[in-house]
């Protein structure tokens, strides 16, 4: 079978590395604190709000969520097969599913505890993505992969990308969907409004390789292997501006953003950590040990890799509190010491 393009290429090799590494460093600044903790592998928590989702394969392979208001950990969906993907957006969470012939994608609505059929055609379906407005994934109905997306209040699919060879990896944020085009040979990222019904490109810059999207309001953030190795970068699609985010060599993964704040996880000491940059303040910050981080830009959720493979999270700390002020110094003092030329650059 073809392998969907929704699958994550880097993670095998990261999660290996992970397992050598093990972790044990200290928090700075952001306090941990424990999401699940349950017995089995907890992996790929997504936040919104109140709530969090992750995967959880402690029974199989399901979906899991928390309400962070109450501490409350319950199942969102322990159907037979295969649950894997979540995203969550607004109250809405949503996952691919193999419980039928074939994959499909599904929806839960975590305050009113109701599972929704998000598209269960032929024909897989694959790697949801959602703002809690519209769900968008990865189609191979018409053998080939396209990019759908479903209407949550209007309860109505249509196609997004339908063209000849594989389109996927999608990401949504408001009036803007974003994608993978394969169909050149080389990864493309194209964009399209959904307003205007229009596509248009998202940078121009060659690499075989683009993948693990993610869009907040005007800026798209994505991992790409054009130095070599996989670095993050962001493109705002209002300017037509790209800029780097981070590029240092330390087997970076899993980028996510929320407002001028982008989250993912490296290994540059060593050891799989949370990183936190603000785009506006140009603030780096250690998070915790972890990997695959995602934000909603008021809590960072990550899964405790190389450990028990839990969840934790932190809150991010006020714009212009005193903490944000300091962390800001410390990483201008930071980079007065560096030497020119290092990973980032103004967007
Ligand atoms: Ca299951
Ligand atoms: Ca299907
Ligand atoms: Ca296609």
């Amino acid at each position: 079978m073809k392998k969907g393009i929704g699958s994550r290429k880097w993670l095998g090799g990261v999660f290996l590395l992970a397992l050598v590494l093990g972790s044990g460093q200290a928090a700075q600044g952001f306090t941990r604190f424990p999401i699940c903790t349950a017995p089995g592998s907890q992996v790929a928590p997504e936040v919104s709000g109140k709530y969090v989702v992750w995967r959880d394969d402690s029974y199989g392979e399901d979906i899991w969520g928390s309400n962070l208001s109450t501490g409350a950990v319950f199942p969102v969906c322990t159907a037979g097969g295969f649950q894997d993907n979540p995203s969550i957006g607004g109250t809405i969470a949503v996952w691919d599913d193999d419980r039928g012939p074939d994959r499909n994608i599904y929806g839960y609505d975590m305050a009113r505890g109701v599972e929704l059929p998000i598209c269960v055609k032929s024909g897989r379906q694959e790697m949801p993505v959602t703002d809690g407005n519209v769900v968008v994934w990865a189609d191979y109905r018409n053998s080939n992969w396209d990019v759908y997306a479903y209407d949550l209040a209007g309860h109505s699919e249509f196609p997004v990308c339908t063209k000849s060879g594989d389109q996927g990896r999608p990401a949504v944020d408001g009036n803007l969907i974003a994608w993978v085009d394969y169909s050149s040979g080389v990864s493309q990222i194209r964009g399209y409004r959904l307003d205007t019904h229009t596509e248009f490109p998202i940078t121009s810059v060659v690499a075989s390789q683009k993948e693990d999207l993610h869009i907040s309001g005007n800026n798209v953030v994505w991992l790409d292997d054009r130095l070599g190795y996989p670095a993050v970068y962001g493109y705002n699609v209002a300017t037509g501006t790209e800029f780097p985010i981070c590029t240092n060599p330390g087997t970076v993964h899993s980028p996510d953003i929320s407002g001028n704040l982008v989250v993912w996880s490296d290994a540059r000491d060593g050891i799989y950590s949370v990183y936190a940059f603000n785009l506006s303040t140009r603030a780096e910050s250690f998070v915790s040990t972890g990997g695959q981080p995602a934000t909603d830009g008021s809590t960072i959720v990550w899964n405790d890799w190389g450990n028990q493979f839990d969840i934790y999270g932190a809150a991010v700390p006020e714009p212009g509190s005193a903490l944000l002020v300091l962390l800001g110094l410390a990483a201008l003092r930071k980079r007065r010491k560096q030497p020119s030329g290092t990973s980032r650059s103004s967007k």
